[in-house]
């Protein structure tokens, strides 16, 4: 992958020490069951955010002003394990930066590190989990870091909330909190999931975002696509609604398996990535005064953050 800019950005905008927001590509593909692929994926998603228009016409703002740095990928791939471990420590270095840290991967188990790192770093977390399938085998042929496990350390350490559910095994079920699960067959007649899974979040809330929540007709370039899934302005009005009601902390878009003869899916990762952005940072005015704005932002994540400035991570 080369190194550019995020969004072909101007430096000014893409430098650490200015940037408020850190993307880190994890380009992982070691336990998926069927397609190969979605360690093309953040390749994939990074050249159709180059290629994207960077004003929002919902918003009329520009939220690459904040500033975006664009991490080294994490390339540890000599096990499940060890991935993980790399994704948790990285994610929870630049935490610690006081940036608003962001993962794209490579597949869903990328997020059992990044879920770690926001865990012990914010107090009270709950997990918003976009998905297609459950994930809460505790282990799956062999490893507890398979993707079929994603959300399982998740659903015993942290208030999990999982929405778009339509495949899981039986298992499954002994593990799943279902006041707290919204299956895609009782979403699609009745928007009231909206208001209710809100209601159950904490305030802190890290989400977690499996491209195939999304319905296979808009958003088929993923490992294992399901019919039945949510449409794009469902899941901004929804998504919208959580950033402003509550103190999102970080976020991953995961599982994303390109396909080099059809870009749709890509260039809907790629503004999906934007729009979370935008809602992030939709009151902070960066056009005018870049620095301070960028000093208040990061005290008031720091007022969440559990961190001390002299911290070991
Ligand atoms: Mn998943």
């Amino acid at each position: 992958m080369n190194k550019k800019n995020y969004a072909g950005i101007d430096d000014q905008y893409a430098k650490l020490d200015n940037a408020k927001i850190v993307l880190i590509p994890v380009p992982y593909d070691g336990t998926s069951t069927w397609q190969k692929g979605a360690d093309k994926g953040p390749k994939a998603f990074l050249e159709a955010s180059e290629n994207m228009e960077l004003y929002d016409i919902e918003t009329e703002t520009e939220v690459y002003k904040q500033g975006v740095f664009l991490a080294d990928p994490i390339t540890e791939s000599s096990s499940p394990e060890a991935m993980v471990e790399a994704v948790h420590k990285t994610v929870k270095s630049y935490i610690k930066k006081n940036k608003f840290v962001t993962t794209f991967g490579g597949e869903h188990s990328i997020s059992i590190g990044t879920i770690r790192a926001f865990n012990e770093s914010f107090d009270n977390i709950t997990v918003l989990q976009l998905d297609a399938h459950a994930d809460l085998r505790k282990s799956y042929q062999g490893s507890a870091c398979n993707h079929a496990c994603a959300l399982y350390e998740a659903s015993q350490t942290t208030n999990l909330i999982q929405v778009g559910i339509r495949s899981m095994d039986a298992i499954e079920t002994t593990v799943m909190d279902e006041d707290k699960t919204y299956f895609a067959h009782e979403m699609a007649d009745d928007d009231s999931w909206m208001d209710n899974a809100i209601d159950q979040m904490t305030d802190n809330v890290y989400i977690t975002i499996d491209l195939d929540v999304f319905d296979p007709s808009i958003c088929p370039s993923t490992g294992t696509p399901e019919p039945g899934g949510l449409l794009w302005y469902e899941t901004l009005d929804f998504l919208r609604q959580v950033f402003e009601e509550k103190n999102v902390v970080g976020f991953d878009i995961v599982e994303l398996c390109p396909n080099e003869y059809a870009k749709a899916s890509d260039f809907l990762a790629a503004k999906l990535y934007y729009k979370l952005l935008t809602y992030k940072f939709l009151n902070e005015d960066a056009d005018e005064d870049f620095e301070s704005n960028f000093n208040a932002m990061t005290s008031s994540i720091h007022k969440f953050s559990k961190f001390e400035d002299d911290d070991d991570i």
